[in-house]
């Protein structure tokens, strides 16, 4: 008996029902987040494997695991590019080492509102996506922290301020803020941070209030500056290779749902921007302005950093930043 031919015959026919031609072929895939469960990127991830499993009728189901627990932040991006685990999500600009563009947003004082933020992903967007692409991932969706703030023992009114601290980096931007003002950086991952802060390793960082209030900071740093350096972004990725094996019509679910959950993203963390600030504060950390002082020497940092990034960025980094500014 031809088998092939009875068999198409069978798909055609059950393609005629639309959702049975989705359901056809079942795979499961585990996605791997860095961030504790209750963290807005995780449960948005979360929503976004909900909308996987709807809108592919089950065909394609995704089982989260937040907290750095099936790989920690700094494995997760190698983790997917050599097919370990077929979907993650990584803190981009941490990735600059494997290419300057994905280090745009960190960029300190280039976009501080939400507005300029989504514009310099607009303008960045086709570049990140070439720069992921020729990794080995495809990029789904991209969803912002909120605006940068210093954690600090003291109160600071000048960048001297930090000189000697014991600076927390996330990413090779604040590696070089924390050089230029005198302070040594160590990267380490949030999952690792509270410990970090607890044992003396650390004393100081740039990070959000959200990510403050995710680690319960009040218990180990009294100072949050809100200094809105930069709005960084995480990017979730998949597999270049297990994309290209889906059908076109799951990979077409796929984008719908990575585009709900990018704007459902953008919408908590624009949200999570000022209460995550009173959560600090009504915890007993001190929540400041920054002073002129300091005001008037971060973008003079800003300045520098960005010149240093468009020499190792090149031409990408350059059109990115023309296109962002006109
Ligand atoms: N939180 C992440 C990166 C940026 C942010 O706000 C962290 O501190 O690791």
């Amino acid at each position: 008996m031809n088998f092939t031919r009875f068999a198409s015959a069978a798909a055609i026919a059950a393609c005629l029902s639309a959702p049975a031609s989705l359901a056809s072929a079942q795979e499961a895939w585990d996605m791997a987040l860095a961030y504790s469960a209750s963290n807005y990127h995780s449960q948005n991830a979360q929503l976004f494997a909900d909308l996987v499993e709807e809108k592919t009728d089950g065909a394609l189901t995704i089982t989260t695991h937040p907290s750095g627990s099936l790989y920690k932040g700094n494995e997760i991006f190698r983790a997917v590019r050599t097919n370990q685990i077929a979907i993650g999500e990584r803190f981009m600009s941490a990735l600059g080492n494997e290419n300057p563009v994905l280090e745009v947003d960190a960029i300190p004082f280039l976009a501080t509102s939400f507005e300029d933020a989504r514009s310099l992903y607009e303008a960045s967007r086709p570049t990140v996506e070439a720069a992921l692409e020729d990794m080995g991932v495809k990029l789904l969706y991209a969803v912002p922290w909120p605006p940068q703030g210093l954690y600090s023992a003291d109160p600071i009114n000048s960048a001297d301020d930090l000189n000697g601290a014991r600076f927390r980096a996330t990413n090779q931007m604040t590696t070089r803020l924390a050089e230029l003002m005198g302070a040594q950086p160590t990267k380490i991952e949030a999952a690792e941070m509270s410990n970090a802060f607890a044992t003396g390793v650390v004393n100081s960082m740039m990070t959000s209030a959200a990510t403050g209030v995710d680690r319960s900071m009040w218990e180990y740093i009294p100072v949050f500056t809100d200094v809105q350096a930069a709005i960084p972004k995480n990017v979730v990725v998949v597999n270049l290779e297990v994309w290209n094996n889906l059908s076109s019509d799951v990979q077409a679910a796929v984008e719908e749902a990575a585009a709900e959950a990018e704007r459902n993203g953008w919408r908590l963390a624009t949200e999570l921007a000022e209460s995550a600030k009173s959560t600090l504060s009504e915890n007993g950390m001190t929540v400041a302005q920054p002073s002129e002082e300091l005001s008037a020497a971060l973008p003079e940092f800003g300045t520098q950093l960005t010149q240093e990034w468009l020499e190792r960025a090149g031409e990408n980094g350059t059109a990115i930043i023309d296109a962002y500014r006109n």
